[in-house]
Parts: structure tokens; C-alpha cells; sequence
């Protein structure tokens, strides 16, 4: 008896050790304040970082590209009232127990030797040494997007790497309490480290050079990509073959690459789950978001839970959740949104799962149907676009308007789609097109450059029953 209570006894805790061993959270998570357009306000970031506590989340990266201080003039010094905010944001971090990184991207026009080369590297420095005043420890060195219009750039890894070395050894030789350097190298995406199959030399220079201690971040095979695979995130470790491993910068859910006319906001909101990450153990994964701050949480809260768990994360369950947690009331409504608008996608960017799937398998079947002559059945497509209607007049009266005025110019859009969609049924039953389609098709044109969404479900339902012949 006392043999089988041991055998007993082993095997459970064998069962509570490997659980708990899988569900190791990456050691290093959070957001990365990396896109381009309007930053993010002091607000925002405020509240971000109480969010980031109350989702697990321990880290963020202050390196918004448009901030002239950050990129195009880092030599500059902050000016008085902006470095004020910078130290109370710090604050705020550290409250919440986030560990605040800042980010320098001096990449543009940087000088690595010579005398110019001791310059820049003192005004680094000293800018570096500005943070540490205000309580910054950790800081991180970005040179991503220096290609020019042609995709070149002249980068020499070598020279990168051992001008990031001197930086962490002198100033840690400095500063003791401060953590290792964060860097993004000039080719951060898979693809673009590789030529055929040999590593490029740029890549291999800076790998080879670069300090042990530096986390190395990168996008996964592309800029904005569909996922990493753990064999993927591999083959982009066996480049670099650091003993913690790279580290990763997800561009989902930001968006500043969809067109950029929306007041410095962004035309799609990237609003679905975080899909596709490895299973295997890393060291950091940061997510970039939208300019839209609230609405970004809906992705970062998947995010976190990814990243708290990612041996048993589960995407749908995740989103459901944050949704529920995030709009209460409103939730049912937000996921007939949300669901329309999570999938980002154009000739070099493709990342998140398709928008609602459930609506394009029915449309398509509807399509099938008429263009083989049959009698199509309309009532899954009736009943999604009764949600559709109701949701976004639920959400346009009644969403706070700290959401609103992130969203309005898509829920519009989406009321406009639904409506389309409407007609587009109503025309196939007739067995005559509404000439109100064609009107309405233009309007929801007129406002693409500043909402897009489901534009290859809902959306293409309705130039599929225009492009039948009538
Ligand atoms: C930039 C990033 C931008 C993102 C999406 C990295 C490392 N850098 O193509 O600032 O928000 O793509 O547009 C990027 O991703 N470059």
C-alpha cells in the first residue's frame, strides 16, 4: 500500500511540475511603443502601465518613432517640460512594476568611428545619462528602417555591434544597477538575414560581434507575419546562437501601415487575438500596438495571456475574455465588431486570424449557389447581418467615448458594410440589383481611406453580388 501511495504521490508531483514548467512566463513581456504616427499620450501610457500590471505584463519600451527626440534629432536633449513627463511616466512604471526601457534610434545618421564616431558616441551618453537621472535602468539601441527607397542600406554590422559593446560596458562601468542593453538589428526580420541559404554578412557580423548580454529582438520571418513557428524561431536563433535567445517584437496589434489618413490614426484596427507565437521558451516578447490606445488592449490582454502561458494559451478563449473583461455590457456587440476587424493584411504585411470567417464561408456558399443557378439559402446571412446592424448601433450610442473616438470612423464604416450587405441579399432574392447598392458601394469608398474592415469577408460579399451579371 505504502509503495502504491509513493507511485501515487510521484506521479502527481511530476504532473503539478511539468504543468507548471510549461506555463513559465516569458521572463521579459510587455509593449513596445514602436509605430509610427501620433504617439501615444502621457495618459495613455499611464493607464497602459496600470494595465499592464493587472494583465502580468512587466515591461515597456518607450520608442515611438515619431517623437523627434527618440529618432530623427536623438542628439537633442528632452526639453524640460517633456523630460518632467518622461520622469513621471517612470514613476508610474515602476509603481506598477513595469520595467521602463528607453529607446534611442540613432540609426539615421549615426557616426561609428573616428572622431565624429567618440561624438556621438559622448551625445549618446548623455542622453542616455539624462533617463538615468530621472530613474530610467534600462535602455535599448534601435536600427530598424534604415533601408533606402530602393531596400538598401549600408549598414556594417560589425561597426554596430562594437559601438553597442562600448556603449554597455562604459556605461554600466558608470551605472551598476543598470540591466543589459536592448537592441534591433538593421535586417530584424528572418528573411532579410538570409540570402538564399546563407546568412547575410551583415547579420552574421553583428551576431558574431555583438556582446553576449545584449537581447537581440526581432519580427519573425517578416516585418508583420502570420506567425513564428517554434522551428521558425529556431532557425532565426541558430543566426544569432545567443545563450538566452532572441527575443521577439510582434507587430500585431499595431497598424500604422495601413493608410495614414486618419488624422494620424490609422485606417484598420487590429482587433483580434494574438495568433501563431512559439511554444518554446524565450527570453522577451514585446507587442507593438495601434495608435488607438484602448482599442488596443482587446489584442494586448490575448497578449499577456500568451505570454503569462504560452504552452496552453488559447487565442479564442483568450479573446472572449478580454472582450467580456474589458466591455462588459457591451461585450456581444464588441465581438461582432472586433470580429470584423482583426486580420491585417496588404502586399507585405499579413498577420492575425481572418475577419469573421463565419460570414464569408456563408457568403461564399450564397455566391456558390446563384452562380450555379440553385436556390441559395440566406438564412445564416440574414441572421449575421441582423448582428451586424444592431451592434453597431449599440456600440454608436452607447460605448464610452474614450473608446468612441478611436472607433467611430470604423463603426460607421461597418454600419455602412452591414447596410450593404443588406441590400446585397435583398437584390439576390429579388433576383434584381437594388440600384441603392451601387450608390452605397461608392460611400463606403469615399470613407476607405479612414475605416477598412472585413474588407475580404463582409465587404467583398458585397462587390461579389456587384459583380454578378444582372
Ligand atoms: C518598424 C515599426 C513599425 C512596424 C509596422 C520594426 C522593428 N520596426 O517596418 O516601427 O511600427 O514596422 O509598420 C517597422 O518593426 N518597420
Amino acid at each position: 500500500m505504502n509503495f502504491l501511495k509513493t507511485i501515487f504521490f510521484v506521479l502527481m508531483m511530476t504532473m503539478i511540475f511539468s504543468t507548471t514548467a510549461c506555463a513559465a512566463p516569458v521572463p521579459l513581456r510587455g509593449i513596445v511603443e514602436g509605430f509610427y504616427g501620433t504617439p501615444w499620450t502621457f495618459e495613455d501610457r499611464a493607464d497602459m502601465m496600470n494595465f499592464c500590471r493587472e494583465h502580468n505584463l512587466n515591461a515597456y519600451i518607450y520608442a515611438p518613432k515619431s517623437d523627434p527626440y527618440h529618432r530623427d534629432k536623438w542628439r537633442e536633449p528632452y526639453p524640460a517640460e517633456q523630460l518632467a513627463e518622461l520622469q513621471k511616466l517612470v514613476d508610474v512604471a515602476k509603481a506598477n512594476g513595469v520595467r521602463f526601457t528607453f529607446a534611442i534610434s540613432p540609426g539615421l545618421d549615426l557616426h561609428y568611428t573616428g572622431n565624429e564616431g567618440d561624438k556621438d558616441f559622448d551625445l549618446l551618453l548623455k542622453k542616455m545619462e539624462a533617463m538615468y537621472k530621472i530613474g530610467v535602468r534600462s535602455f535599448a539601441i534601435f536600427f530598424d528602417d534604415l533601408k533606402d527607397d530602393k531596400g538598401r542600406h549600408h549598414e556594417d554590422g560589425k561597426l554596430q555591434a562594437e559601438f553597442l559593446n562600448r556603449l554597455q560596458d562604459t556605461f554600466h562601468k558608470r551605472h551598476k544597477d543598470i540591466v543589459p542593453l536592448i537592441t534591433v538589428p538593421t535586417e530584424y526580420f528572418y528573411d532579410d538575414m538570409i540570402d538564399g541559404n546563407k546568412v547575410k554578412k551583415y547579420t552574421r557580423d553583428f551576431a558574431e560581434n555583438l556582446d553576449e548580454k545584449i537581447v537581440v529582438l526581432y519580427t519573425g520571418d517578416g516585418v508583420v507575419c502570420k506567425g513564428i513557428s517554434d522551428a521558425q524561431f529556431e532557425a532565426a536563433n541558430k543566426i544569432y546562437r545567443r545563450d538566452r535567445g532572441l527575443g521577439i517584437w510582434w507587430n500585431y496589434p499595431v497598424n500604422d501601415y495601413t493608410l495614414r489618413t486618419n488624422g494620424g490614426r490609422n485606417s484598420k484596427l487590429a482587433l483580434g487575438p494574438i495568433v501563431n507565437l512559439p511554444k518554446k521558451h524565450m527570453h522577451a516578447i514585446y507587442f507593438n500596438p495601434m495608435g488607438q490606445a484602448q482599442m488596443s488592449k482587446i489584442a494586448i490582454a490575448t497578449g499577456a495571456e500568451y505570454a503569462n502561458a504560452p504552452e496552453i494559451y488559447n487565442p479564442q478563449e483568450s479573446w472572449e475574455k478580454a472582450i467580456e473583461e474589458q466591455f462588459g455590457d457591451l461585450a456581444p456587440a464588441m465581438k461582432v465588431f472586433a470580429s470584423h476587424s482583426q486580420h491585417m493584411k496588404n502586399n507585405w504585411a499579413d498577420c492575425g486570424l481572418d475577419d469573421a470567417k463565419y460570414f464569408s464561408s456563408s457568403a461564399n456558399i450564397v455566391i456558390m449557389s446563384v452562380n450555379k443557378g440553385r436556390k441559395a439559402d440566406f438564412t445564416a446571412l440574414d441572421s449575421y447581418i441582423d448582428e451586424m446592424e444592431k451592434a453597431a448601433d449599440t456600440l454608436l450610442s452607447r460605448l464610452p467615448e474614450k473608446y468612441l473616438k478611436e472607433c467611430r470612423p470604423q463603426l460607421e464604416q461597418f454600419k455602412r458594410i452591414a447596410q450593404a450587405d443588406r441590400l446585397a441579399v435583398n437584390s439576390l432574392k429579388a433576383g434584381k440589383l437594388d440600384s441603392n447598392l451601387k450608390t452605397l458601394r461608392a460611400e463606403i469608398e469615399r470613407h476607405a481611406p479612414k475605416a477598412i474592415l472585413s474588407e475580404l469577408s463582409a465587404l467583398k460579399f458585397v462587390d461579389d453580388v456587384l459583380a454578378l451579371k444582372w
